[in-house]
């Protein structure tokens, strides 16, 4: 077990990477949320706000893959019988539309519809778990904390959307449980410009409360100097 550490320049202060105890988590990059024409942008969202996170995850997952680091990814999403969507959660937003109607991409937030699945930018390979969420946190109602023990993580890159609900509940989540994270500013992104900016300030106040924020240039440089984790790619993680 290395005891070795990559410092990364974070806020509020340097975030000590363990190599081979830290996966990339990316949360909820689906279609309905980021693509044009999708669910998001027919709720009247501008979802540039969201897209401008592709590069720099695609940049971050080609560079983490690279180092032969964990990666996981979730999606935000319901049974196709609806057998988990609390009635609360159906009906919020007293919306014309709801979670399990016919929408632009298939029927909203359901698994196995198209506009459900992840961005064909970041789209997972064969190895990287998926988690399907019921609700906003990762770990709610799924078997992410079992696999990141299962595999000895301890702490947690934290990228996707959006800043103010999923990522931040998940960190929270995440916090309670005893797992250092990472937010990147730049990985992660808000319909609303002012709630992206309060959810970091949030996660980093109070001497790093719930966790660090950083940005994907300084992990990118971090741990592209020291190269892949031994065993990493033949462990499968
Ligand atoms: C996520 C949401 N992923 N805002 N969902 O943040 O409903």
């Amino acid at each position: 077990m290395g005891t070795d550490r990559i410092e990364i320049e974070a806020e509020p202060y340097a975030f000590e990477l363990l190599p081979d105890r830290c996966a990339l988590l990316i949360i909820d990059m689906q279609r309905d949320f980021l693509e044009p024409g999708g669910f998001g942008e027919m709720l009247g969202n501008d979802v540039s706000r969201l897209r401008r996170t592709i590069e720099p995850n695609r940049r971050l997952l080609a560079a983490w893959r690279g180092a032969g680091r964990p990666v996981m990814h979730t999606r935000e999403g319901h049974r196709p019988d609806l057998a988990d969507l609390p009635p609360a959660k159906k009906i919020r937003g007293r919306g014309a539309t709801a979670i399990g109607d016919a929408g632009p991409m298939g029927r909203i937030l359901v698994r196995g519809e198209a506009g459900h699945d992840i961005i064909p930018e970041l789209y997972p390979v064969p190895g990287e778990p998926v988690i399907d969420k019921p609700g906003k946190g990762a770990f709610f109602a799924t078997d992410l904390h079992a696999i990141l023990q299962n595999r000895t993580i301890t702490q947690l890159v934290v990228t996707g959307v959006t800043t103010e609900v999923c990522v931040n509940t998940t960190v929270r989540e995440a916090n309670d449980r005893g797992y250092e994270c990472l937010v990147l500013d730049d990985c992660v992104g808000s319909y609303f410009p002012d709630f992206h900016a309060t959810g970091l300030a949030m996660i980093k106040a109070q001497g790093g409360i719930f966790g660090w924020v950083g940005t994907s240039d300084r992990l990118i440089e971090a741990i592209s100097k020291r190269g892949s984790t031994p065993g990493a790619e033949r462990a499968g993680v």
